[in-house]
């Protein structure tokens, strides 16, 4: 080795080790399994923060064709989209041709993006430095889960390559500005997989997995527009073909008045729908209501299922806790839902059902404060001692399940998504179940805008008419309940 190398790869040393490339694909929707096969990650060591703010810790990549993927750990149960004592000051920087003089410069390399996640400011920079903000609704940059969490999944769609076709480099940077930075020094450099390539999304069909399927679906109908758009409505009732529907922000009709829609959207041979209101969310079924509640402004409603299909009945909760900053007041209303549940299962429920019939609780629950709300769904702890004590939701196996679908035709889960809004499309809206006697055959969000044409020809709907419908998506499960 000659003394004239030494110095530069001294150099070479302290710099970040490249991460390792990964081509994967990656649903961001806050759930990790799909990162079991990422590379290794690049660790910023812990306690390098501030008190009381984040403190950075691993930070895995991956990517396809056109989007960086980022999994990071925090540290602390943070608020991805808010600033405050509870949220951040997180900076991302990309640097999307790896070219310091092209892009922003910042940090030691020249940014073509630039993401605020707390202050939800997203900046594109061109090759001479100039920025044009972006609105963050329209979806360039998604974080998940959109409650709080300790560990996030990112994804950063990229400008064109430079040279269509040719290997990407990029670099990052992430900081709390005035805390944390990761890495210490520099920044980590991502190579695109020479050929590795993720492979197209798997369609899913909307079709019923088997005829014996009990499909649930979940709508927030967006104050009301299904009053003012019927014919929209029917088609897409049509297309979802629910036996149970709960809708969220549908105010001003009686039961019979659902019910009479309902009717002239899917006529059915026997037996007819019935359904329930209190307030805005609304329940309509297939099978008959034979009990129902109210829970502050939400409602469970006790569902006969036919016992050729399953002795179980189905005790199903439709839930709009209040939004946005009111934590306080979903966590009151959720805390609520989950006693009616336990009492419910001790017999001294609102009605008396069996303690061993099947639960869901769908809904537009406005999951974007802390997740400890979705802690006392799936786990049963009260985040009020006095609505207590926790119990085991899910009976014998404990926590409730979720049903995760993503988007039929993308590996997109949002629920939720506003173009002018600073807020990122967000999941908003669950379908929570007791996979003890029920199973999940399939489960999906309905969005026309990712549908090829010939399915929405077939549907008789058009790409733009999610977006006519609601700022919600419809969140659909199919379960198979235990056979008699
Ligand atoms: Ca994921
Ligand atoms: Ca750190
Ligand atoms: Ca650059
Ligand atoms: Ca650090």
């Amino acid at each position: 080795m000659s003394r004239r190398l030494l110095p530069a790869l001294l150099v070479l040393a302290l710099l970040p080790a490249p991460t390792l490339a990964k081509a994967l694909p990656i649903v961001p929707d806050g759930y990790f399994t799909d990162w079991k096969k990422a590379g290794k990650p690049h660790t910023d060591p812990l306690g390098d923060a501030p008190d009381g703010r984040v403190d950075l810790g691993k930070m895995w990549l991956a990517n396809d064709d056109d989007s960086l993927y980022l999994r990071f750990q925090v540290g602390r149960d943070t608020l991805l989209q808010e600033t405050g004592s509870s949220g951040n000051q997180l900076r991302l920087l990309v640097d999307s041709d790896r070219k310091g003089g092209t892009g922003l410069p910042v940090e030691g390399i020249g940014a073509e993006i630039e993401y605020r996640f707390g202050e939800r400011q997203l900046v594109f920079y061109d090759r001479d430095g100039n920025g044009v903000a972006a609105s963050p609704g329209e979806g360039a940059v998604l974080g998940f889960p959109t409650h709080s969490s300790g560990v996030f999944e990112v994804r950063v769609q990229l400008p064109a390559p430079p040279k269509p076709g040719k290997r990407r480099r990029v670099r990052v940077v992430l900081i709390d500005e005035g805390g944390d930075r990761l890495p210490d020094g520099g920044a980590v450099n991502y190579r695109f997989p020479k050929k590795k390539r993720v492979d197209p999304v798997e369609p899913l069909s909307l079709d019923r997995p088997s005829p014996d399927s009990v499909r649930i679906v979940s709508l927030n109908v967006e104050r009301s527009t299904l009053i003012a758009r019927q014919e929209l409505y029917r088609r897409l009732l049509r297309a979802l073909d629910p036996d149970v529907i709960g809708f969220q922000e549908l105010i001003g009709w009686s039961s019979a008045q659902v019910v009479s829609f309902m009717e002239s959207a899917l006529p059915r041979a026997a037996g007819g729908w019935s359904a329930q209101v209190v307030e805005d969310v609304v329940v309509a079924s297939r099978f008959p209501i034979v009990a129902f509640a109210a829970i502050d402004a939400n409602i469970v409603v006790h569902i006969d299922l036919p016992d050729a299909l399953t002795p179980h009945d189905l005790v199903l909760f439709d839930a709009h806790p209040p939004c946005c900053t009111n934590d306080p007041g979903r966590d009151r209303e959720v805390d609520h839902l989950m006693a009616t549940w336990r009492d419910l299962l001790a017999e001294s429920g609102p009605f008396p059902v069996d303690p061993m019939d099947a639960v869901t609780l769908v809904g537009d629950f406005n999951f974007v404060g802390f997740r400890r709300q979705f802690d006392t769904i799936v786990n049963g702890t009260f985040v009020d001692p006095a609505n207590g004590p926790d119990f085991a939701p899910g009976r014998d196996n404990g926590s409730l399940a979720v049903a995760t679908g993503r988007h039929t035709h993308r590996r997109i889960a949002y629920t939720w998504r506003n173009g002018p809004s600073s807020f990122t499309p967000g999941r908003l809206d669950f379908i929570f179940f007791s996979d003890d006697v029920a199973s999940l055959e399939k489960s999906f969000v309905f969005d026309t805008a990712s549908m090829p044409e010939e399915l929405l020809d077939t549907l008789g709907l058009d790409a733009g008419d999610s977006l006519r419908i609601s700022d919600h998506l419809p969140v659909v499960a199919d379960l198979l309940f235990s056979r008699p």
